[in-house]
């Protein structure tokens, strides 16, 4: 059944490339000759990429290339007998998910991705201010945001069910999507398998939320390692490099390495606020034009949630994240 399935999928990839191919006049920056190919992930300096047929191959890249990672689109060259390809050119990204490397450097993590799945859970807790670093990074790469509550079979204690429904009621009455799974007893997946349907995602989220789990959940075959080690709470990753995988039907999944922060110190205040897609329109209605929302009287967003409109909790997330913005970026008062 898994191998029928595959094999149309093939197909059908194989027809969408070619219909790429004719409709598409030489789109790539640098040199136009050569195979189409989906890079599927980087290893070091090369990368193993999908060709038009849907076979896998190792390559080199072309000195001029920048970073390639998981989703881009490449022209690539074979190579001769027994020899790696090289890929001579990468088309520009229609997105692109960033984050800060663990050296403080801005590095892709995935391109041409139109869903972020933000993976939350009872354990590792979740936290609302990592998942407002995520919306705002993804809202300000016009991807849309996903919620994804994993390990549903863990919430029995009302404890850890409350903390679960707050979360929800908080990001839903913003207008986000927010599923509940469990990659252990398949609750939700079929759900999280249409919300992928057509589109490109990319799972982020904590060390141990179970990304790995769900990629596993929604294709058995791929037969992720996942980690009991981020259990025991010594921080390792189980996941070490971002890997593309087809999803049954039509969807492509990217799985990465989890996180403990999601850094945001790059962008401006100003970014920051159109991040928040309950603050920003507010923000046109204060007393004055140049308004911190901090001490001004006449503040909009203090007064939506003074009156309950806006949670006060992504208020004072937004203000704990603009403490870290770079101290050029911040707004000056
Ligand atoms: N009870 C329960 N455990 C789960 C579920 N999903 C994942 N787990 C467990 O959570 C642990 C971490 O899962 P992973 O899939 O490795 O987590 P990850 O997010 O990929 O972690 P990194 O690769 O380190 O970023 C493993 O022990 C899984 O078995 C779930 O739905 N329910
Ligand atoms: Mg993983
Ligand atoms: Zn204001």
């Amino acid at each position: 059944m898994a191998k029928r399935k595959l094999s149309q999928q093939q197909r059908r990839r194989i027809r969408e490339r070619e219909r790429e191919r004719i409709t598409r006049p030489s789109p790539v920056e640098g040199e136009s000759s050569g195979e189409t190919g989906l890079i599927i992930a980087h290893h070091g300096k090369q990368v193993e990429l999908e060709d038009a047929r849907g076979e896998r191959h190792r390559c080199h890249l072309r000195a001029n290339l920048d970073q390639l990672v998981a989703g881009d689109r490449v022209l690539w060259q074979p190579g001769s007998k027994n020899e790696h390809g090289v890929v001579v050119a990468v088309e520009p990204r229609h997105s692109e998910l960033r984050r800060p490397d663990p050296y403080g450097r801005l590095k892709p993590l995935a391109a041409n991705v139109d869903r972020l799945l933000v993976v939350l859970a009872p354990v590792p807790a979740a936290s609302s201010l990592l998942v407002d670093r995520y919306l705002v990074a993804a809202e300000l790469s016009a991807i849309e945001p996903v919620l994804v509550f994993n390990k549903a079979d863990l919430l029995d204690e009302p404890q850890t069910r409350e903390a679960a429904d707050r979360l929800r009621r908080l990001y839903t009455e913003i207008g986000y999507d927010f599923l509940e799974v469990s990659a252990s007893t398949g609750q939700g997946i079929e759900p999280l398998q249409h919300a992928l349907e057509g589109h490109t995602g990319v799972l982020a989220g904590q060390s141990g939320v179970g990304k790995s789990a769900l990629v596993n959940a929604l294709l058995p075959e791929a037969q992720l390692p996942t980690g009991s080690v981020s259990d025991t709470g010594l921080g390792q990753h189980t996941t070490t490099a971002a890997r593309l995988f087809h999803l049954p039907g039509s969807g492509d999944l990217i799985d990465s390495p989890g996180v403990r922060e999601f850094g945001l110190w790059h962008i401006s205040e100003e970014e920051l606020l159109r991040g928040y897609r309950d603050l920003a329109p507010l923000a046109t209605e204060c007393r004055f034009r140049n308004c911190s929302h901090r001490h001004e009287p006449g503040c909009a967003l203090h007064a939506a949630v003074e009156e309950g409109r806006i949670d006060p909790q992504r208020m004072e997330n937004f203000f704990r994240i603009a403490d870290t913005l770079d101290p050029g970026k911040r707004q000056k008062y």
